[in-house]
């Protein structure tokens, strides 16, 4: 009696109607689990001995296995645990000096320079990028997009034409225009950073003069000029680049103080006032802020230096700092004014840094996993991660640098690290692309 009824169930299934077995019991159930002589047969309500819900080819730590989510199947020992490479393109040969930014649609823009220095914008729609030229000469362009969809850089002016100063460039009209932000003859203009505030309006921060310690100029652009000023009576580096970020209707600019010390400078309603965020001998300094102050600065020295990317926060109520990356031989070696750190909070105020790496010539990443900062080697190809630039959207690191062996702009976008020990071996997000 009981054969009739196994065949009615077998004939039932095969069918195929309304009894579906888990594809999991299919797929892992290879023994003989029922004793009936049979391997791997379809039994209708027996789970195997040991099962793979999620079928990724590893049975569940909890009946002896050693998958450690067996209701993930990206998670399992031997996969990627880490961020991992999803795009990468080469942007243009032959460059120098670039910056990047993300569109409220999700477009990746890309600036930079060619040949003596023609300003060149591009985005990339499906995995093509579409360039522009600006019409102008310059060096050290940054960009900024506001919520419009607008699109703002900043760059110092080439002589003879359009001459010396801190230039900005939009395409708000639908094309592009170029206008001073600072010309000569106040001091010696140069390395302009640019911020945009929510209803577009630009915010820029740049060096002025070759004489030690140069100063550091903060403008903006209200009731139809720019009004420049002084963020401090500090001092800076000379040529060394600032950073600048915004919190509503407050500035905040991170810099090198005349004492090699990363000074963190606040605009407030009675202006400018300044703290020591981190002392050593510091070659630049980039900040974002959200409910705190977070800042990167570089080491610099003649040496190779040991800890030469260093992050300070006042997230505690005071300063405190830390090495981003312990490895890391030297990331402040390009030269003059240029950028060296890619600097990006997240919307959960986690930040990301992208830096070159001149002991392995490579693009490196960092961002703080479980507490704790970690770095992974994205690109070692040739002698990258040269001025390094970094965006967040859509859940990935979108990285722009240069290859100084070859002159190549080169992009890259990766996943940002999970926080899920993806390989079950208990370490978290360790691994590199
Ligand atoms: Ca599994
Ligand atoms: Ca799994
Ligand atoms: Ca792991």
């Amino acid at each position: 009696m009981h054969i009739v009824i196994l065949a009615l169930l077998l004939v039932s299934c095969g069918e195929g109607g309304g009894h579906a077995l888990p594809d999991a019991l299919d797929a892992v159930d290879t023994a003989d689990t029922t004793a009936d002589g049979t391997d791997g047969e379809d039994i209708p309500g027996e789970e195997p001995v040991c099962p793979d819900h999620d079928g990724d080819g590893h049975t569940s730590i909890e009946c002896g296995g050693d998958d450690c989510d067996d209701g993930d199947p990206d998670v399992h020992p031997g996969a990627h645990d880490g961020p991992s490479i999803v795009d990468s393109s080469v942007v243009r040969d032959l460059t120098g000096g670039h910056d990047i930014a993300i569109d409220p649609s999700g477009t990746v823009h890309v600036v930079y320079l060619r040949g003596a220095g023609e300003l060149w914008h591009a985005t990339l729609d499906s995995g093509t990028w579409d360039a522009e030229t600006i019409g102008e000469s310059g060096y050290a362009p940054s960009m900024a997009i506001d919520s419009a969809g607008r699109v703002a850089v900043v760059y110092t002016g080439s002589v003879p034409s359009p001459g010396r100063g801190v230039r900005l460039a939009t395409n708000a009209t639908g094309a592009w225009t170029m206008g001073w932000v600072q010309s000569m003859p106040l001091d010696d203009p140069y390395y302009p950073e640019i911020a945009l505030a929510s209803d577009g309006m630009p915010h820029v921060v740049y060096g002025v003069t070759f004489d030690y310690p140069g100063n550091l100029v903060y403008t903006t652009f209200t009731s139809g000029a720019w009004a420049p000023e002084y963020v401090s009576d500090r001092g800076v580096v000379v040529c060394s680049p600032a950073g600048i970020a915004l919190d509503g209707g407050v500035v905040h600019v991170a810099y090198p103080g005349q004492d090699n010390e990363a000074v963190h400078a606040v605009r407030g309603t009675g202006g400018w006032t300044t703290e020591v965020a981190a002392g050593g001998e510091v070659g630049s300094a980039f900040v974002a802020v959200d409910s705190a102050v977070h800042i990167a600065y570089s080491i610099h020295s003649t040496v190779d230096a040991e800890e030469s990317l260093r992050y300070a926060t006042d997230e505690s109520g005071s300063w405190t700092d830390v090495s981003i990356d312990e490895d890391v031989v030297w990331v402040d070696d390009y030269g003059c004014g240029d950028r060296t750190v890619g600097w990006a909070l997240d919307a959960s105020g986690i930040p990301h840094a992208a830096f070159h790496d001149d002991g392995i010539q490579a693009l490196r990443y960092a961002t703080i996993v479980s507490g704790a900062w970690r770095s992974y080697t994205i690109d070692s190809s040739g002698d990258t991660g040269w001025l390094p630039a970094l965006v967040l959207a859509g859940g990935l690191a979108h990285m722009l640098h240069l290859d100084w062996a070859t002159g190549d702009l080169l992009y890259v976008a990766v996943t940002v690290p999970d926080g899920v020990d993806d390989d079950c071996d208990t370490e978290i997000d360790e691994d590199s692309p």
